[in-house]
């Protein structure tokens, strides 16, 4: 009887795959009181990005084009030196960052941010070494192409692979959805590159005529949510959709996720995109949600401080504003729940694991915070 509901359940679930049919967020109403949200620092304008260093200190970007060290006791330090020029307009400036798996050995950094060039602006990644009060040795290793003239949808996420060769997430520069479809550019997808930009011999679309070779997989609208899967070592990506269509995916190599020929939801101008929810040859969400969190920030959470939240994927929602997390069981999403509260009611741009295990987020702001997560009492 059993192995028949199972049997049962499971054809369900294969069918509504087959129909194109990816599971919706049952939305959640957000709890409060579970979790207690301590402000760490504040007066940060916009931050986008942190990371910790080994000494236990914080790297934060803030999007006008600045980075600073945050200590333990909450300091925060003048701007560093050395970075290039970002273009700050629209949703452009200085983006993610990410220590490098050698960062202990070499100091450096990688960070991605919005670059104003010919033909407009494009995202673009650069790596240098981390030093006391500057940048040094700064080296724009990889750039996406066109630049074009729009100052929304650059992405972007960083995140190392366990190869060492280092994912970058993508958007379509808005004006220029038709773009996540055509393999000549770069707009609309995540790349992998090696450390120093040149491109793994083992991505897909090396040596096909037409194809940028540094593509790991397409059809993405704006990615801001990224993160490695601790066991299996595997990319997750979580995808500001349409209205009525974020998505979260799990991006395997050559792989069309669909924008905008197949999306959920509708255009923010309520026009219909696309041809559908479903189409051959194109992939289905793992999850999504309607209405949307535009999520920016993910973590698989591996702590001790939520010992119930071992392995669950952890995003940060810009709007309506709260920390969202997700149980997974065998690659599918099995409950969400979500935290809002007193300072954590907030545009969450980034969240990381602290050293001490406990969760960190940034709140997307002109006066921006950095808040310390714990269970509630
Ligand atoms: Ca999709």
């Amino acid at each position: 009887m059993k192995t028949k509901v199972f049997f049962l359940l499971f054809s369900l679930v294969a069918v509504s795959y087959a129909f194109g049919q990816a599971p919706s967020s049952p939305q959640p109403k957000p709890v409060e009181g579970t979790v207690r949200a301590t402000v760490v620092a504040k007066g940060l304008e916009h931050p986008w990005a942190l990371e910790f260093l080994p000494d236990g200190r914080m790297l934060v970007s803030e999007r006008p084009g600045r980075l600073r060290l945050v200590d333990g006791k909450g300091r925060v330090s003048e701007p560093l030196g050395g970075l290039p020029k970002v273009f700050a307009q629209g949703q452009g400036g200085l983006l993610d960052i990410t220590r490098s798996p050698t960062f202990a050995q070499d100091r450096l950094i990688y960070f991605s941010f919005a670059e104003e060039g010919e033909g407009g602006a494009g995202t673009a990644v650069a790596r240098a070494i981390l030093n006391e009060r500057a940048l040094e040795k700064v080296q724009v290793i990889w750039r996406q192409t066109p630049k074009v003239k729009s100052n929304n949808h650059f992405g972007s996420r960083l995140v190392f692979g366990r190869d060492g060769n280092l994912f970058v997430t993508m958007g379509d520069r808005f004006a220029y959805r038709d773009q996540a479809q055509n393999l000549a550019v770069t707009l609309g997808k995540i790349i992998r590159i090696q450390p120093d930009g040149s491109i793994p011999k083992d991505n897909p679309f090396v040596g096909r005529e037409g194809a940028r070779p540094e593509i790991w997989s397409y059809g993405h609208r704006n990615v801001q949510a990224a993160a490695l899967h601790p066991e299996s070592g595997q990319l997750w990506t979580v995808e500001h959709g349409a209205r009525g269509g974020d998505e979260l995916n799990q991006p395997q190599p050559g792989k069309n996720y669909g924008w905008p020929v197949i999306t959920y939801g509708v255009d923010y101008s309520g026009a219909k995109i696309g041809e559908g929810t479903s189409k051959a040859g194109m992939e289905q969400p793992v999850y999504y949600w309607d209405p949307v969190i535009a999520p920016s920030g993910a973590l698989f959470y591996t702590g001790n401080v939520f010992p119930q939240w071992k392995g669950n994927l952890l995003i940060g929602s810009l709007q309506p504003g709260h920390l969202v997390r997700l149980e997974m069981t065998a690659g599918r999403v099995s409950s969400e729940s979500r935290y809002a509260g007193a300072d954590l009611s907030a545009r969450i741009r980034d969240l990381q694991q602290g050293p001490d295990g406990a969760i960190y987020v940034i709140t997307d702001d002109n006066n921006g915070k950095i808040l310390r997560i714990e269970p509630a009492k």
